[in-house]
């Protein structure tokens, strides 16, 4: 047997696999690449994975060996079409957290119909002619490798690996200690090594509370800065007033004034803009978490985490959420949303937090004709909450969770209000028809509330969950927005989502404050007159002069009255040129250090030691 042939079975599958795998980060994947030194590393990130993960088939006896590889790769194929697939929905990479959160990812029924394409099958070819080619007698050589030689192997894995990481921290130093963009990760590490990677912050995140003690908690709520400045004029301005919270789901504030052939796409968020606070520099924070992320943001005034959905991993750590602040306060609490309770685990976190109720989809009247897509539609959701509205015990805080624009946009046709936009990408196109029919529904509301007298006296909240448009979509969308293509600065401005708040007995105004969803549970404490500083929280008052004018999104990007810094780079506003880092400097540790602190909350169940 001659020494070239006697490691090619495996030399063969790496092979195939390290150009699938590279393949696949510049075809199914958007992953910048800003100089030289990173698109080696890019190309260079699966290698030492491969090499090590193929000694595994060292273990096998030599006449199974040729089964085991082609084993092995069929494992790491699907790992890798698991991310093909999820990346094209939410433009992210899988984590642990995630992969355990498979109710939800199997609800999304119709999108998965649009993330599957035929030629993925293309995908899969490399196993099809590495199954063919290992069933050639010439591969046979792996039988008689000697124990010497699958050392040399392993070696050489390791020290790929070795070369490996240290490009990746000259590239990004402290890359694995405060990185919390998943992007970066993967291109930095490869998706292989990133999943062990983030194996291993699961296991950290796990033995967390358990080696959490008084004086970590001690430590960590004395670093949080308890931000209690107001304004004075609206402090307590709604005091004993009930507290109405609606949900768009996947609004973006770039619809608010838009039009498609001279139709306005949101004709009474655009009306409502004149009767209320509307704020529009208003960032949503959620991370995989989505809409859940958001709820838990609103409620708690603490950031979601950086992997998985805080609801699923964390649902009955101790909170001091709005729910609870409020019944102390003689309010009485639910939630209304038109799908099934369990969705992102509501029905479990909502009681940890606090609400009195929970009007899940059980309560109403879902039939073939009333629902789409996720679930019961938006007006009849609203139409069939409002008895229940009116029979709550006030004063009440009541969240509404609206539905009906989500990916992928689908609507009925009769209540198709305006066109779809005329652009080559499906997504994009219907996203206008199901915001324009929100708006409606959103319409409706409000005068049901204004007939039933609540009106006058509740503070009422719009915003947008998060995203609707992700950046997988970015030709389409610079189309829309007439920008010949949008950069990194465009892409952190999209995550802006609408915010108006209703105060009884106030005129509209616009409010260029630059905020984000952290914010709003101080803001909103402080309309009803109740104090915020015994409570944790990481949000200033939108209202208050001295608000923190540092708005942190969870990938770390983040938003200053007059900077947005993203991917490393500091760009000014309004027009977005790159500027010195140094302008940037000041924030970017106090953004980490803030995020990193919540985490530690989370992660360490810190609360518990507050009662
Ligand atoms: C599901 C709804 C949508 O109940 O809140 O969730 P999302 O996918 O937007 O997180
Ligand atoms: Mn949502």
């Amino acid at each position: 047997m001659n020494g070239k042939t006697k490691h090619g079975a495996i030399f063969l599958a790496i092979l195939l696999l390290w150009l699938k795998t590279y393949l696949v980060y510049k075809v199914s994947f958007t992953l910048p690449i800003d100089h030289f030194l990173q698109e080696i590393l890019l190309f260079l990130n699966p290698l030492g994975f491969l090499v090590l993960y193929f000694c595994l088939a060292y273990f096998s006896s030599p006449v199974l060996r040729k089964r085991v590889i082609l084993w092995l790769a069929i494992i790491y194929s699907i790992i890798l079409y698991a991310n093909v697939v999820y990346y094209r929905f939410f433009t992210d990479f899988l984590t642990i957290p995630v992969l355990f959160q498979t109710k939800n990812v199997g609800d999304i029924g119709n999108s998965v119909y649009e993330l599957v394409y035929a030629t993925d099958v293309f995908l899969f070819l490399d196993l099809i002619i590495l199954a063919y080619l290992l069933n050639k007698p010439r591969w046979k050589s792996d039988y008689l490798l000697k124990s010497k030689d699958r050392k040399k192997v392993f070696i050489t894995g390791i020290a790929i690996l070795a070369v490996h990481l240290i490009l990746a921290e000259i590239n990004r130093p402290q890359l694995l200690t405060r990185t919390f963009d998943r992007e970066i990760l993967v291109k930095s590490l490869g998706t292989f090594n990133y999943h062990l990677y983030d194996i291993m912050l699961q296991s950290k995140s796990s033995m967390q509370k358990a080696l959490a003690s008084n004086l970590d908690a001690e430590e960590i709520l004395q670093k949080t800065k308890k931000d209690t400045t107001h304004d004075p004029e609206l402090y307590g301005i709604a005091k004993g007033k009930n507290l109405i919270v609606v949900s768009l789901e996947s609004t973006q504030n770039f619809v608010l004034n838009y039009k498609i052939n001279e139709k306005e796409v949101t004709p009474f968020l655009n009306e409502l803009a004149d009767s209320s606070y509307y704020f529009n520099n208003f960032y949503h924070q959620t991370g995989q978490g989505k809409t859940s992320d958001s709820e838990f943001l609103v409620d708690n005034s603490l950031y979601p985490l950086p992997r998985g959905a805080v609801f699923q991993t964390h649902p009955l750590n101790e909170y001091n959420a709005m729910p609870e602040i409020l019944k102390a306060n003689g309010y009485y609490s639910a939630v209304f949303h038109g799908n099934n309770k369990s969705f992102w685990n509501r029905d479990v976190v909502y009681k940890t937090m606090g609400y009195n109720h929970f009007f899940s989809e059980e309560y109403y009247k879902v039939t073939d004709e009333n629902t789409i897509n996720y679930g019961l539609k938006d007006i009849p959701f609203f139409e069939q909450s409002m008895p229940y509205l009116k029979d709550l015990p006030q004063p009440f805080y009541a969240r509404f969770i609206t539905l009906t624009n989500h990916h992928p946009y689908l609507i009925h046709e009769d209540e198709q209000w305006i066109e779809p936009y005329p652009v080559d990408d499906g997504t994009v196109s219907r996203y206008f028809t199901t915001v324009r029919y929100a708006d409606e529904a959103l319409r409706n509301f409000f005068n049901d509330l204004k007939k039933s007298g609540l009106y006058k006296n509740s503070v009422v909240v719009v915003y947008g969950d998060h995203y609707g448009i992700s950046e997988r979509h970015q030709d389409a969308m610079a189309q829309v927005l007439g920008k010949p293509n949008l950069t990194a600065y465009n892409q952190v401005e999209l995550q802006q989502v609408p915010l108006f708040i209703h105060v009884p007995g106030k005129r509209g105004k616009q409010l260029d404050t630059v905020g984000g969803q952290v914010d709003l549970k101080p803001t909103l404490l402080h309309l009803l007159g109740i104090d915020t500083k015994n409570d944790v929280h990481f949000g200033s008052d939108l209202f208050s002069e001295d608000h923190h004018e540092l708005t942190v999104l969870r990938n770390g990007s983040f938003v200053t009255d007059k900077f947005i810094y993203t991917n490393e780079t500091c760009y000014v506003k309004p027009f977005g040129a790159p500027v010195d880092i140094r302008k940037c400097e000041p924030y970017i540790e106090k953004a980490k250090e803030e995020l990193d602190q919540s985490d530690r909350i989370i992660y360490g169940d810190l609360l518990r030691f507050l009662k």
